[in-house]
């Protein structure tokens, strides 16, 4: 907790109690503000941006291989997808994938839209195979049951492991579709835009965006890798306090960490015993 532990009015809870764990201003991590600037004036418009060729090549071989090793049957329900592989939980299985979840682009955007110590909220790898139909198109945050529009209350990215191609499955999103009201569903009359871009690129869009995995008319698997975020104050999709391990909360960078539930959202929000929960990964692990 803080040093002066005085609290008179509701106001001076506002400030972060957190002490020695205090989150610090993270700026716009290293990245040019006018990329940012810009990146964010076409997510403001569009309700989607494609950021370009973020990764090279020898990663992308290190994250197919790994990947699609790890991947197993095909989804449930046509949701999931009947010819979609889905890889779960993905930190507690590579770490492959960590640097997609941190990169400094994705959170330099996302600082300016969420409040400071938003949550990784799913985290999977999708190959969506060879005669997979069109997902039903949907809003991430549509199942926070707050009245649209509204500003949206994640975001998500999709990161083009293979190129995302018009006919491979490359996720479509309906452009303008997050400043869409309560009741509205995209009709044929729409535009819808499939995010073509090349492997290594990812689209980060809106909580609110009406988006959905494309079709794969191609003789080939679309592998991607989805990150999604969350305000600090929502529960998340995925429980990643209860499914991640503490040596894998202990191995992930700090951002990471910070984005699987071992942060405060001030004042107070996410604490354990009274206390920030980074101090459950301090010390000797406790005894069973
Ligand atoms: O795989 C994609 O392109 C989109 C997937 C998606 O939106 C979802 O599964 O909720």
């Amino acid at each position: 907790m803080s040093d002066n532990p005085e609290v008179r009015g509701l106001a001076d809870l506002a400030t972060d109690l957190a002490g020695t764990h205090r989150a610090a201003d993270a700026g716009d991590r290293g990245v040019d503000p006018a990329v940012v600037e810009s990146d964010l004036r076409t997510l403001t418009r569009d309700g989607h941006v494609i950021l370009p060729d973020l990764l090279g090549a020898a990663e992308l071989e290190r994250i197919r291989g790994e990947a699609l090793a790890l991947l197993g049957p095909p989804g449930r329900n046509s949701f999931e997808g009947h010819r979609t592989q889905r890889l779960y939980s993905t930190l507690t299985k590579t770490r492959v994938t960590d640097r997609l979840v941190d990169h400094p682009r994705v959170l330099a955007l996302l600082d300016r839209l969420l409040l400071p110590g938003y949550l990784l909220s799913q985290l999977q790898v999708i190959n969506i195979l060879p005669g997979e139909n069109a997902q039903l198109l949907h809003p991430d945050d549509g199942f926070y049951p707050v009245p649209r529009p509204r500003r949206a209350l994640s975001a998500a990215t999709i990161w083009a492991i293979d190129h995302f191609t018009e006919d491979n499955g490359a996720t479509v999103v309906v452009p303008g579709s997050h400043r869409w009201g309560d009741g509205r569903v995209p009709t044929d009359a729409d535009p819808r835009c499939p995010s073509v871009m090349p492997a290594g690129s990812c689209v980060l869009f809106l909580g609110t965006l009406w988006h959905g995995g494309g079709a794969n008319d191609s003789g080939s698997a679309r592998l991607a890798v989805t990150a999604q975020y969350c305000e600090p104050w929502l529960r998340t999709q995925e429980a990643f306090t209860l499914s991640t391990p503490r040596d894998v909360a202990r191995a992930v960078s700090p951002e990471i960490r910070r984005m699987l539930g071992y942060g405060i959202y001030p004042p107070f929000i996410g604490m354990v015993d009274g206390m920030h929960p980074e101090r459950l990964l301090e010390g000797p692990p406790a005894l069973p």
